[in-house]
C-alpha cells in the first residue's frame, strides 16, 4: 500500500503538467468573440453557437466568450474592425456595414437598390467578387471563415406609407454611422440622423426619429418594431451579410486540427443563422411579412417599376460609391448578379 503512493502521486503529478506541457500552453483561458446586437437576436445566437460548436468540439480547450451589444467597443460599433485587428476581439460576427467605414470596398453591399435578390447575393458572397473581399481582409489581419447575414434592409417609420420616393421627403430617419448610407438618405430627400444601435432603440422608443431601416427577421422581428412604427415598406434597398471572423495571429496560435474545427464550425454555425434570417421572407412563404400585418402594421411591397424610380433618384449615390469601393470591384459584382439572373 505504502510503496504505490508515490506512483499515485506521480501520475497525479504528471496529470496536473501534461496540459502545460503540451501545445495548448499558448492557448487563452478566453477568446473574445464581438457581436453588435442583443443574444437573442438571431444574430446573437448564431455567435453563441459557433462558440457552442468550437468548445464542444475542441473539448473545452478552446472557450469564446460572446461580447454581445457593442460591450467591447461601448458601444461604438464602426470601431469594431480596428479592435479586431488590435486583438481586443480575437472573433467576430459582424456587418459588412458597420466595417465599411473603415475597408472601403465593403461598400460594395451598401450601393443603393444594387442586389435585387438572395440569388444576387450569394453569386457575390460565395463568388469571385467575395473571395476578393475576403483577400483585402486577410492582408488587414483578418479572415473570413463564413457568410451569414442580418438581410435586405427594409425600411419601417411613424408618419405614413412610403409607395413612391416623394413620401421620403423631409422623413428623420436613423442610419448607421456610415457615409454611404447618409448620401442615400439625403438623395431621397430624407434627414438621415446617425446614431448606434444601442441609442437607436431608445429613440424608436421616444419617437425622436420618424423611421428606420433594417431587416424584417433578424432585427425588425424580434425588437418588435411595430410597437414604434406603423408602415414598412420592402424595398430591398441594401444587402446586409454577416461575416464570420477571426483575428489572422489568434488563427495562427491554434494547431492545424483545432483551426479545421473552428472553420467547419463557423460554415455550420453561418450556414443555420443564414437559413433562420430568410425564413419567411421568400415568396411563396411570405410569412414573416404576415407577422408584421398581424401586428397592425400597413406593409407595403415595391414592384420592380417603382423600386427602379428609387433606383433613379440615387443613382448619383452608386456613381460617387463606385469610385470609392473601386470600379473593377463593382463591375465584377454587376457581371456576377447579371449571370445569377
Ligand atoms: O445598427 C444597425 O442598424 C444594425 C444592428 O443592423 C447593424 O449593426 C448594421
Amino acid at each position: 500500500m505504502l510503496k504505490r503512493i508515490p506512483v499515485i502521486l506521480t501520475v497525479a503529478i504528471l496529470a496536473l503538467l501534461l496540459p502545460t506541457l503540451g501545445f495548448t500552453d499558448s492557448y487563452k483561458k478566453e477568446y473574445k468573440m464581438s457581436v453588435v446586437v442583443g443574444p437573442k437576436l438571431p444574430w446573437g445566437e448564431g455567435a453563441t453557437h459557433f462558440a457552442d460548436l468550437v468548445r464542444e468540439r475542441t473539448d473545452g480547450r478552446i472557450n469564446i466568450k460572446v461580447y454581445t451589444s457593442s460591450s467591447l467597443m461601448a458601444g461604438k460599433q464602426t470601431n469594431e474592425f480596428l479592435l479586431h485587428r488590435q486583438g481586443v476581439a480575437d472573433f467576430c460576427f459582424a456587418s459588412t456595414i458597420n466595417w465599411s467605414t473603415t475597408i472601403k470596398p465593403l461598400n460594395l453591399f451598401n450601393l443603393p437598390f444594387f442586389f435585387p435578390d438572395y440569388a444576387a447575393l450569394d453569386a457575390i458572397t460565395q463568388g469571385e467578387v467575395g473571395a476578393e473581399l475576403e483577400g483585402m481582409l486577410h492582408k488587414k489581419g483578418v479572415s473570413v471563415l463564413a457568410w451569414g447575414e442580418n438581410g435586405f434592409r427594409e425600411i419601417t417609420n411613424s408618419k405614413h406609407a412610403i409607395t413612391k420616393p416623394e413620401d421620403m421627403e423631409g422623413m428623420k430617419i436613423r442610419v448607421v454611422g456610415t457615409p454611404i448610407f447618409i448620401d442615400t438618405m439625403k438623395a431621397l430627400g430624407a434627414n438621415p440622423v446617425n446614431m448606434n444601435w444601442g441609442d437607436a432603440q431608445v429613440a424608436f422608443q421616444q419617437g425622436v426619429v420618424d423611421g428606420q431601416e433594417n431587416p424584417v427577421v433578424a432585427i425588425e422581428i424580434p425588437v418588435k418594431i411595430w410597437q414604434f412604427h406603423q408602415y414598412a415598406t420592402i424595398w430591398r434597398y441594401v444587402i446586409d451579410p454577416l461575416m464570420l471572423t477571426v483575428n489572422n495571429k489568434v488563427m495562427a496560435s491554434f494547431t492545424p486540427e483545432d483551426q479545421e474545427t473552428i472553420r467547419q464550425a463557423a460554415i455550420e454555425a453561418a450556414e443555420k443563422q443564414r437559413g433562420i434570417v430568410r425564413k419567411g421572407l421568400i415568396a411563396p412563404d411570405l410569412s414573416a411579412l404576415e407577422t408584421l400585418r398581424s401586428n397592425g402594421m400597413e406593409v407595403t411591397e415595391l414592384d420592380a417599376a417603382t423600386r427602379n424610380q428609387f433606383r433613379a433618384k440615387t443613382a448619383a449615390v452608386y456613381e460617387k460609391w463606385t469610385e470609392v469601393i473601386g470600379e473593377d470591384l463593382v463591375v465584377k459584382a454587376e457581371a456576377a448578379i447579371k449571370a445569377a439572373e
